[in-house]
């Protein structure tokens, strides 16, 4: 054999070309059970790094700062008001169940029940309306006018609920600038010092009044303290600041709305008779406002195609990943909710999510806590200056979403 075609000179045994050289033998596995074991370690392994990266990116929002739990409002002399604080129902909420907590541990024998999600203190008026707004001096005022306009006409005078009678009355506006660069805090504030009741003790008739009407520039008077301004010192997110503002509120009924005034906000009405539809035997419920029903139609499909495109992707990834109360939600991502006092302390304590997938979180977290939800069909119209960048945004909620469904699924996220 020439020295050409060694390499199929399968005699030579020892050769060096490889499996030719290889003794015949059985090839002898490793026992069953020792395969499983290895194939165990390994899947522990990986949960085990998994859990890691999670607790290592799962969003911890930032504790408030002292500034931020104040506002600023017009005072009855249309001046600003220095910074008052805030009431916040969560800090007495946690201090009260801390020490039932510690008091139920000093005495085991006697039995100290801790309900799961004790009551938070009493509403002072009948709606709150929180306005998250980043940079929004351009269009928060057409929002606030449209708002105040039906909570005056609705729920009279801001002050009324809090003398005792029951909060079927009272309004308040929490504005939260999410550390916004452009003049929208001074934007809210002349708007409140424009409408201040006191600024227009008696409209008079004048040459702008039609047939003896008096019709003032702005028409609805507000009393003085309606709108409170609170200045978030860096910005959070869509998500920190209405999670911010409801801490704070102090409604029966709770509802955050947009700055840009996309939603018809004389709509508000049909969300309270909507959630006292469902609300159960402790008031707990949400309705939510959905514009499932304009799909199709002039609004949405002005909107460019891939927005829609992402949108309809988003929604299917929703489906899957959801919880299956909250996978019914035709549009999880309208910007008008609306939240029972009593549905407070089972969601707001809870909030991860500082960017746009909050509303995801609030929902799955009443599904948890077997809070009913509405849908309620809501007016809505396009507003120029969204701040949504369609593709990164749309990167992050769908990274946000698989994060926060695998640190509830894992336990990083708990109620305690
Ligand atoms: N707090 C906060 N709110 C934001 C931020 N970006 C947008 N918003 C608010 O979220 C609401 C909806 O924003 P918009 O830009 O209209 O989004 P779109 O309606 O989804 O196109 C408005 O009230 C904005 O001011 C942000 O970074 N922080
Ligand atoms: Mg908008």
């Amino acid at each position: 054999m020439s020295k050409e075609n060694r390499a199929f000179d399968t005699q030579r045994l020892g050769a060096g070309y490889g499996f030719e050289s290889h003794p015949k033998q059985a090839v002898e596995l490793p026992p069953t059970w020792a395969l499983f074991v290895g194939l165990g370690f390994m899947l522990f392994a990986l949960g085990f790094w998994v859990y890691i990266a999670l607790n290592l990116l799962a969003p911890t929002p930032r504790l408030p700062r002292r500034s931020e739990k104040q506002y600023i409002t017009i005072l009855p002399d249309g001046s600003r008001s220095k910074p008052n604080e805030l009431s916040c129902w969560l800090d007495k909420w946690a201090a009260e169940k801390e020490a039932a907590k510690q008091q139920a541990a000093k005495e085991p024998g006697t039995k100290v029940v801790v309900p799961p999600q004790m009551p938070i203190e009493q509403a002072d008026l009948f709606m709150s309306v929180v306005v998250p707004a980043y940079n929004e001096e351009e269009r928060l005022e057409g929002m606030l006018e449209e708002a105040v306009e039906f909570l005056e006409s609705e729920y009279g005078g801001a002050h009324d609920g809090e003398n005792g009678q029951y909060k079927q009355k009272g309004w308040e506006i929490l504005i939260v600038s999410d550390g916004s660069t452009d003049g929208t805090v001074d934007k809210a504030l002349e708007f409140a010092k424009e409408h201040q009741l006191s600024q227009h003790p008696a409209p008079k008739p004048g040459p702008w009044s039609e047939n003896g009407n008096a019709k003032a520039l702005h028409s609805t008077h507000i009393p003085h303290g309606s709108i409170r301004v609170i200045t978030l010192e860096e910005n959070r997110g869509k998500g920190g600041a209405v999670t911010h503002g409801m801490r704070h509120a102090r409604g029966q009924y709770i509802v955050f709305a947009d700055a840009d005034g996309a939603s018809r906000f004389s709509d508000l009405g049909k969300l309270v008779s909507g959630c006292k539809t469902i609300e159960d035997k402790d008031g707990r419920g949400v309705a939510i406002g959905s514009r499932a029903h304009l799909v199709g139609s002039e609004a949405v499909v002005q909107r460019s195609a891939l927005r829609n495109f992402l949108m309809h992707s988003f929604h299917i990834l929703l489906r899957i990943m959801t919880p299956p109360a909250t996978a019914r939600i035709k549009d999880t991502q309208c910007g008008f909710k609306l939240f029972s006092r009593p549905a407070l302390p089972y969601i707001v304590p809870y909030m991860h999510s500082e960017g746009w997938i909050f509303d995801v979180e609030m929902l799955m977290l009443a599904e948890s806590a077997d809070i009913a939800m509405i849908e309620v069909t809501i007016g809505w119209k396009e507003v120029l200056g969204s701040k949504l960048n369609v593709v990164w945004d749309s990167i992050g909620m769908a990274w946000g979403l698989a994060l926060l469904r695998a640190c509830w699924m894992c336990g990083i996220y708990r109620r305690d």
